[in-house]
């Protein structure tokens, strides 16, 4: 596979969040390797975001008038009771935990049914998934997201209404925040990328997303059926990584109450060997969205 020898915006922001939080230069080297950046190109980008190589104004961190290594952890959003999420229709419990940032795992906070019919309702209707372009905001089809999806609208139907319900009771934070419910679908050999959820702020291809709802604030990512080979979510800063189970999901949190985002949340689907994975995400903003 051909090695990649550009910096995406994203990334540029990844190498200076983590300069500035005191990685060292080699633990970055080594993640970009690992995502197949060419060596001699990253380790010599790296050299110059670092004190060592760069001028003060290429300094650009996510929020204005402060380092990202400021992010003040507000109190989590989500509330458990224990180790169970109280909603309306279903007790989930929560099966992992840390802090800062706010991760969550959960289970069964959907039945296997419900599971089956999300896949079945959004099957005839993929198409393939798209990011978001840092420089125009319009949607590009890229490499680094090879997996097919499609939205349901908010409150769609009264079984995507019961789930959206759900959902945002176990997120603490009010539906209409929510952007509808994505369902994608990675094939052998489909990844996600890392990526951050939250628009970059710096990106002047954010600021047309960031007009309706403001920043996204948290994300679930729920597991729509059980992989039987790879398509892990990871956190390469947390040093964590969640296998897919059928019905159970992933939460987090990264935008604060002053509007600040949080580089540790940088997170990824790494490819699937066998078999094929199906998600639900819901991703959250900070103000009304529908
Ligand atoms: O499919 C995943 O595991 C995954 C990983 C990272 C999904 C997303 N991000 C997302 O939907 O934002
Ligand atoms: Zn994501």
């Amino acid at each position: 596979m051909q090695k990649i020898t550009h910096l995406s915006s994203n990334w540029q922001c990844w190498i200076e969040d983590n300069l500035a939080r005191g990685c060292s230069e080699l633990s970055l080297l080594e993640i970009m390797l690992r995502e197949n950046f060419d060596e001699e190109f990253a380790a010599n980008r790296i050299y110059k975001l670092s004190s060592k190589g760069a001028s003060q104004d290429q300094a650009k961190p996510h929020a204005p008038g402060a380092g990202p290594s400021a992010y003040v952890y507000d109190a989590p959003r989500m509330i458990s009771q224990g180790n169970v999420v109280r909603t309306s229709d279903r007790d989930v419990r929560l099966t992992f935990r840390i802090a800062e940032p706010v991760v969550a795992v959960l289970d069964n906070l959907m039945s296997p049914e419900e599971c089956d019919e999300l896949i079945r309702l959004s099957s005839l209707k993929l198409q393939r998934s798209t990011i978001v372009d840092p420089l125009t905001g319009s949607e590009a089809v890229i490499d680094d997201r090879s997996s097919f999806g499609t939205f349901f609208t908010l409150n769609e139907n009264d079984f995507i209404a019961r789930l959206d319900r759900r959902i945002a009771e176990v997120m603490n934070w009010p539906i209409e925040n929510g952007e509808g419910i994505q369902i994608l679908r990675y094939k052998i050999g489909g990844e996600y990328k890392t990526h951050f959820d939250y628009f970059l702020p710096d990106d002047p291809g954010s600021q047309v997303h960031l007009a309706k709802g403001g920043q996204r604030v948290s994300t679930l990512i729920i597991y729509l059926n059980d992989v039987e080979a790879g398509g892990e979510t990871i956190f390469p800063h947390l040093n964590l990584s969640v296998v897919p189970k059928k019905g159970s999901a992933v939460y987090f949190e990264y935008c604060n109450g002053q509007g600040q985002v949080d580089p540790l949340t940088l997170h990824g689907g790494l490819p699937v060997s066998v078999g094929e994975k199906w998600i639900a995400t819901k991703w959250m903003r900070q103000r009304r969205y529908a």
